[in-house]
């Protein structure tokens, strides 16, 4: 079962640097990161940035574990939200967990519809719920944050276009121009494309 990836990423006001950040790793399970550090400007890619290097260490963890481990981890920031998942493609699994304002538009054969977790992390965490759904091919899904208007279906795009164009698609279409936005797809097995009904 092979995944396809792709993201697409625009700093507030053009600036250089981006207090989003994104990962995407490379093994299996996969692990995928989107983060938004709060605020904008450098403190807060400090913030996403001392994220992405946690999870880069501890990606085979439980999600909700890496995320009360990563907060502590990274206490010394401004704290950021984050959206984990975890791809598996032996088990043909996806799991997410998040915290704070990830977005996650899906069209899946599965209903997708997971709700991240209240709270910053970088501050004390509550618990945090793992979803898992298994996945088949042509399921899409995609990962933002608040820089990203989240009034559009991905059944409204072409869903068979690379999960880069995608990507890069949604972030010119619905990006906000007063905030960081990020926005990550991944697509399972293209040539088994399901199409939206
Ligand atoms: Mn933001």
């Amino acid at each position: 079962m092979k995944w396809d990836f792709g993201s697409a990423q625009r700093a507030y006001g053009g600036a250089s640097v981006c207090g989003d950040a994104v990962f995407i790793g490379p093994d299996e399970p996969g692990l995928v990161a989107v983060v938004d550090g709060l605020g904008h400007g450098p403190e807060a890619a400090n913030a996403a940035h001392a994220f992405v290097k946690f999870v880069e260490l501890h990606r085979a963890g439980p999600l909700d574990a890496t995320l009360h481990e990563a907060s502590r981890s990274i206490a010394h920031t401004r704290g950021v939200a984050a959206g984990l998942v975890q791809l598996s493609r032996s088990e043909r699994t996806l799991r997410f967990a998040g915290v704070g304002n990830i977005e996650v538009k899906a069209r899946c054969r599965e209903a997708v519809h997971p709700v991240c977790a209240s709270g910053i992390v970088g501050r004390p965490l509550r618990r945090v719920t793992v979803y898992e759904y298994a996945t088949f091919p042509g399921d899409t899904v995609a990962l933002m944050t608040d820089g990203v208007s989240t009034r559009f279906e991905l059944c409204d795009l072409d869903l068979r276009q690379s999960a880069q164009v995608l990507a890069e698609t949604i972030l010119s279409r619905f990006g906000k121009h007063t905030d960081d936005a990020t926005c990550v797809v991944m697509r399972c097995d293209i040539d088994g494309f399901a199409s939206c009904v």
